[in-house]
């Protein structure tokens, strides 16, 4: 309605909308009614967290400003939206990246030095929430970013998970697992919508029938009904466009049972409620096999449906026609989580919307469109016909049904047996199920993989009879990173140095950077450059200190190695590499190697055992390294542990060589391996996934490529690869395996570490016997290069140059251009 704009409010008290206060003065006296008259707090009683709220709730107000005036202009242009349906967001801590959105961020500062209060200090009191596993989650975050600033009508739909990713804590070399509390002190940044709620139904069986006018219908009569409840968090883009996050969590729909209630078990009523809010209370770790898992397929199912609910309920308050939704919405599946979505559109359109099917699947097969993120066998999802029909008995049968007119289609195109079998939605190979892949690229419109090479993967081997079939329906869309958070924000020092050198238009385009190549060589640059680097490690070495009691000279090379563990990525490769040169230190022989320090982050699953074996390997090597006085001048191991966002702020900035070594054709993309080189790390890595297009564009001399190409590791275990040909014939690989069973690492039990070196020398399923040399000379080029200092910094700056491809902003373009069809919205200032 156009009397009620933000405009117009704001100019009835002689004020202008998109005036935020952003004078120091406005910041303060917000600040401080924020804390008097939101918090109630006494000055002397006030505590660190009241005084992170308070600033919180000071930018939160701006924040939701600026979210409520881009939404009032996306209505007003009627455009076309995206909803990003994603099951995880890691959005990483708030605070800083919004004053930083903002352009608040050096008025925030002074306005709390006036006060004797430190902002530095009041950023690190906010608790991030964890709410994704890793990658994947983090993505989502990154384009919901991107999405703001560019002016994409966008709304990020997930859950609420009340404890988010576990805490990671090293117990006697081991991980342990703690809850994330992530609420226990509140969250300032979200907005509970207590009447943006919708029911979700769950068990219980269906029933058709014929109405009077002749028409089949299916009614479901659910076993429970539960409620979820909208809490929406303000995402802002760069210079202030807002979008929303709305994560759902799940609630009785009544408090009580008053039917158990009256009979006076008061208990047993309560009970229900708290199984109710089970449904959102914990994020999954990944890599467990989660088949069986009838929590998480009730997870997923429960916010695809809220979600969906939501957008026909705004879309229909607009004033639209419920059959032109797919031209005024594209539903971006963040991989297969949320992929029943395509069968719960359809009972939506079919049961409570009276479509036919011909045109409920018009529509939904209009909306949907799809990212793979993995080409693991084990990380496809695949919900047994047993628990689906039992959860969601309603969406098996709609499932059948696409299946059977689906699999018709084949045969009318002439596939045989064997074809139509490989392509079906239901695996037949022992318990039956579904396979969600599937599900998701016959009910989208598009279907794309994260890098070209995964995405080439995609449509060669996982989803090949599809791409055969619907050509293009197929594309790429190369992930990116949210540069102003992973350099401007958390690199202020290298991001100062290149504004002063090449202005600050880097921050809306990252291709800008190019600028900076011809400075590479400039020796003055250099110094400048190799300053900044020193600075950041310094600051990394505090942390080291503090949380893993580990002493580093700032003076060494850097080498990093932080993302989730896993066999796939190989750390325990680049911890063979480490014994190596201990054992070259101790032989005497150690003049080449370069003084490194060698950082390791990440979780493991906790039911992952080899992932936590490989933990254990890395504590066990640094004790006995960072003990020996013969060798930690030279080398010094760290494990970092509770990886997350904000300790990625700071670890990116203080890299200097940056390890992607994963085995070719496993890493769907990467992002850690971009956020490194925009920080000025030179990686040494394998062409696996977006590894390929880093190096592309920062060119193969300014890159430590090495080890098979993905078709040489196929070739290699199509020939039938026997690793342990290569500890008998290959010295180095014997020495350095037998020294883990020897019984010198990890309190000097010998069988330790048996299952790790059964597993190389028999299986060596991901390769790392056969591409250990190459990584071995590899390192001598990296330690060589490192002597050289000018020629380190020249082809650092060189890397950073070239990193314009990988910004989120390009990716989300990308997204728009290819998938959705939706054109950003120019929003007045
Ligand atoms: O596409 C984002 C990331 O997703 C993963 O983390 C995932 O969960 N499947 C992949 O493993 C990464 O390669 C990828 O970058």
């Amino acid at each position: 309605e156009h009397n009620r704009s933000i405009e117009k409010y704001f100019s009835s008290i002689g004020e202008n909308a998109s005036e935020i206060g952003r004078s120091k003065a406005d910041i303060k006296k917000d600040f401080l009614h924020k804390l008097f008259y939101h918090l109630g707090r006494v000055p002397a009683l006030t505590t660190d967290n009241d005084l992170y709220t308070a600033l919180a709730l000071t930018v939160r107000d701006r924040a939701l400003r600026q979210f409520v005036r881009s939404t009032e202009q996306f209505a007003e242009k009627d455009a076309r939206g995206v909803a990003y349906f994603s099951a995880e967001f890691l959005p990483g801590p708030h605070l800083g990246n919004n004053l930083l959105n903002l352009e608040i961020m050096e008025e925030t500062r002074q306005a709390l030095a006036e006060l004797d209060l430190d902002l530095d200090h009041i950023l690190e009191q906010e608790v991030e929430p964890g709410l994704g596993n890793g990658g994947l989650g983090r993505l989502a975050s990154c384009y919901m970013n991107s999405m703001a600033t560019l002016g994409i009508p966008a709304i990020g739909y997930g859950i609420r998970y009340e404890f988010g990713i576990f805490k990671q804590e090293i117990r006697e070399g081991w991980q342990s697992e703690a809850t994330d509390k992530w609420l226990h002190y509140g969250n300032p940044w979200e907005v509970m919508r207590p009447e943006i709620s919708y029911e979700v139904k769950f068990g219980g069986r269906t029933e058709a029938g014929t109405s009077k006018e002749g028409k089949y219908f299916v009614e479901w009569h659910p076993e429970s009904v539960i409620k979820g409840t909208a809490y929406d968090t303000p995402i802002l883009g760069y210079q202030s466009n807002g979008i929303i996050m709305r994560l759902w969590k799940a609630e009785a729909v009544e408090s009580f049972d008053f039917s158990i209630y009256n009979m006076g078990d008061y208990y047993r009523a309560v009970e229900k409620k708290l199984r109710s809010e089970n449904i959102t209370k914990v994020l999954y770790p990944n890599d467990e096999n989660l088949s069986g898992k009838e929590l998480r397929l009730k997870q997923q199912y429960f916010f695809v449906s809220c979600s969906l609910q939501d957008m026909i309920h705004l879309h229909l308050l607009q004033g639209r026609r419920l059959n032109e939704f797919h031209e005024k919405f594209s539903v971006q599946l963040n991989d297969t989580h949320p992929s029943i979505a395509v069968a719960e559109l359809m009972r939506l359109l079919l049961d409570e919307h009276d479509m036919e099917w011909d045109d409920a699947w018009h529509i939904t097969s209009h909306t949907f469109a799809y990212t793979n993120h993995t080409l693991l066998p084990e990380a496809l999802e695949k919900w047994s016909i047993s628990l689906l029909g039992r959860i969601l008995p309603r969406h098996l049968e709609l499932i059948y049904e696409i299946n059977s007119r689906f699999l018709e289609e084949l045969r009318e195109k002439g596939l045989n047996g064997e074809q139509i079998a490989r392509m079906s939605l239901i695996d037949d190979h022992g318990e039956q199920a579904v396979r969600m892949a599937h599900l998701a690229t016959v009910g989208s419109y598009k279907v794309n993989g994260v890098s070209a090479l995964h995405s080439r993967l995609l449509k060669t081997q996982v989803l090949n009879d599809f791409a055969k079939l619907w050509p293009e329906k197929f594309t790429n869309v190369t992930n990116g990173v949210a540069h102003r958070r992973f350099l401007a924000l958390s690199n202020p020092r290298l991001a100062s140095l290149i504004t002063e050198k090449i202005g600050d238009q880097w921050l809306t385009d990252l291709t800008s950077f190019r600028e900076l190549e011809k400075y590479a060589g400039d020796p003055a640059f250099q110094q400048q450059w190799r300053k900044v680097k020193l600075e950041n490690k310094k600051e990394l070495c505090k942390l080291l200190a503090e949380r893993a009691g580990v002493e580093v000279d700032p003076a060494m090379l850097f080498d990093v190695q932080v993302k989730r563990i896993h066999e796939y990525k190989r750390q325990h490769l680049k911890v063979l590499h480490i014994i190596d040169l201990y054992l070259r230190i101790k032989d005497g022989k150690g003049e080449d190697i370069a003084a490194s320090a060698f950082i390791f982050a990440g979780k493991a699953a906790p039911g992952y055992f080899m992932a936590k074996l490989i933990i254990r390997l890395i504590t066990a090597v640094a004790d006995l390294i960072n003990n020996d006085e013969e060798v930690n001048r030279k080398l010094k191991v760290v494990f970092l542990p509770n990886f997350n966002v904000k300790q990625a702020q700071r670890v990116y900035p203080a890299a200097d060589l940056s390890e992607q070594i994963s085995m070719a054709g496993k890493e769907a993309s990467g992002t850690g391996n971009m956020k490194f080189a925009l920080n000025g790390a030179l990686t040494i890595g394998t062409l696996d996934g977006a590894n390929v297009e880093i190096m592309e564009e920062v060119g193969e001399e300014n890159f430590f490529l090495f080890g098979q190409t993905t078709e040489e590791v196929q070739e290699t275990k199509r020939k039938g690869y026997r690793p342990y040909e290569f500890y008998e014939e290959n010295s180095n690989i014997r020495r350095v395996l037998d020294f883990l069973v020897s019984g010198a690492l990890g309190e000097g039990d010998p069988e330790l570490f048996r299952p790790l070196f059964n597993n190389l020398v028999q299986q060596d399923q991901y390769q790392l016997l056969k591409d250990f040399r190459s990584y071995c000379e590899k390192k001598e080029e990296v330690f060589k290069l490192w002597a050289n200092e000018s020629e380190w910094d020249r082809r650092s700056i060189l890397n950073v140059a070239r990193m314009g491809k990988f910004s989120s902003d390009r990716s989300i373009r990308d997204y728009c251009e290819n998938i959705w069809n939706v054109e950003p919205v120019r929003l007045r200032d």
